[in-house]
């Protein structure tokens, strides 16, 4: 496979947030053109890959992002414009020399990922095959992802005062795709009605779920709980489970955890975390830790890692090379995937693979500033990591990555769910 890359273009866009983000289009001389969207986080681990931000007050509160833009529209086009790659990963070395830095901070790692996602999907339509086919290691079977649904908010990503930042819903029991989505639906009408009747106000968080006034996580689970209940499914790991991600090192300061009302230890984290897994059908948990606290990581694989999946996001960033020593360290067993972390697919695809083969679980993750973009989608199918989450169902930068799945799941006829 030979492609040339005959035009590359950006411009600036707004995601879900309404904070300024972009839109990368690439051509092919066969004439091939692919669009990507760039996501944003909020909770950002201290060693992702810098996104490329203007500092300019009068625009966008210096959110903008001309800065980025240009990088694209001149020194990476220069650089690619009329070259031949013969693969994806030829290309995002070429990326990754032309910045020149560990962390991608000179041309931004959010100009970097739009142009390796544009190509990553250029490449696959200009060889006549689905995106997911195309990122599918030689390996793996391609899967239907267990959609984990984000339905209530806190943390960083909501203004209510629960500091766990997610409460996910994940049919692990469904039959299907389609099945898993309606079920996601279903319970999440459920508990808007359980919601609207306990409380005069509940706002949305970034990411569709609901921002109830509540501060205690379990108070959440077990309205989660009944709303699974309500809308006839089993609450457990046969039906539609719970995985939460606490994003617990926005609340870790001077090595304790200040959080509903407490200041714990990581002792005690983990004490709290053992209570909450014997009350209620929780089976992941993501950064119940901070990314500083190995030791606590540690501690809370030896105790909770042979029950739970225990996903880092923080403390791993998607870097192939913390996600070694993790994995000589023991510290986990699975960790989250999000492209803009690292800043290329090949990137992104070489973690997967480290994980995989260590026998880690892998969680494609949306971030919490989206666009329309679905390559996540792609990316979890191809991966057949079994498992992924792109928010509620519900607001159209989340559904538009899950009814993509269902796309998928119409065309091909392909397996679901988490083998493990
Ligand atoms: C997370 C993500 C996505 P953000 O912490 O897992 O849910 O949030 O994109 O704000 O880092
Ligand atoms: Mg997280």
């Amino acid at each position: 496979m030979e492609k040339t890359v005959r035009a590359l273009r950006a411009i600036e866009i707004l995601d879900s947030r309404s904070r300024p983000t972009l839109a990368v289009t690439l051509t092919l001389s066969d004439g091939t053109v692919a669009r990507a969207g760039v996501p944003s986080g909020a909770s950002t681990g201290t060693r992702e890959t810098v996104e490329l931000r203007d500092g300019d007050e009068h625009r966008y509160g210096g959110a903008g992002v001309l800065k980025a833009v240009g990088h694209v529209n001149t020194d990476i086009a220069d650089a690619l414009v009329g070259r031949v790659f013969t693969n994806l990963d030829e290309l995002d070395q070429a990326l990754i020399d032309l910045d020149g830095t560990v962390n991608k901070s000179r041309l931004g790692a959010n100009a970097i990922v739009g142009v390796s996602i544009a190509a990553a999907r250029a490449f696959a339509w200009s060889e006549g095959v689905q995106l997911w086919e195309f990122l599918r290691p030689a390996t793996t079977t391609a899967t239907l992802p267990v959609p984990h649904f984000n339905v209530v908010n806190g943390g960083v990503h909501a203004l209510n005062s629960l500091d766990f930042q997610e409460f996910m819903i994940a049919p692990l029991g469904a039959p299907s795709m389609a099945e898993a989505l309606r079920a996601g639906s279903e319970i999440y009408g459920k508990l808007r009605g359980i919601l609207s009747d306990e409380f005069s106000q509940t706002g949305l968080g970034d990411e569709g779920g609901f921002a109830p006034p509540i501060d205690q996580p379990e108070r959440v689970l077990r309205l989660l709980v009944r709303a699974i209940e309500d809308a006839g499914y089993r609450a457990d790991r046969s039906g539609v489970a719970i995985a939460m991600d606490p994003a617990s090192s926005e609340f870790y300061r001077d090595g304790r955890y200040h959080v509903a009302g407490e200041s714990l230890s990581s002792v005690d984290m983990v004490t709290w975390y053992e209570e909450l897994v014997e009350a209620f059908p929780v089976w992941l948990l993501e950064d119940g830790l901070a990314e500083s606290d190995w030791d606590g990581w540690r501690e809370l694989n030896a105790r909770l890692g042979d029950r739970l999946e225990l996903v880092g996001d923080d403390i791993l960033c998607t870097n192939p090379v913390i996600i070694a020593d993790a994995i000589k360290e023991n510290i986990a067993n699975a960790a989250l995937i999000k492209v803009n972390q690292i800043g290329t697919v090949s990137e992104t695809l070489e973690a997967m693979r480290m994980c995989r083969e260590a026998g880690w679980g892998q969680f494609v993750s949306h971030r919490s500033g989206e666009t329309e973009d679905t390559f996540i989608a792609d990316l979890a199918v191809g991966s057949g990591c079994g498992h992924l989450k792109s928010g509620a169902p519900a607001r159209g930068e989340r559904t538009a990555k899950y009814n993509r799945l269902l796309e998928i799941e119409a065309a091909a006829s392909l397996g679901y769910g988490l083998s493990r």
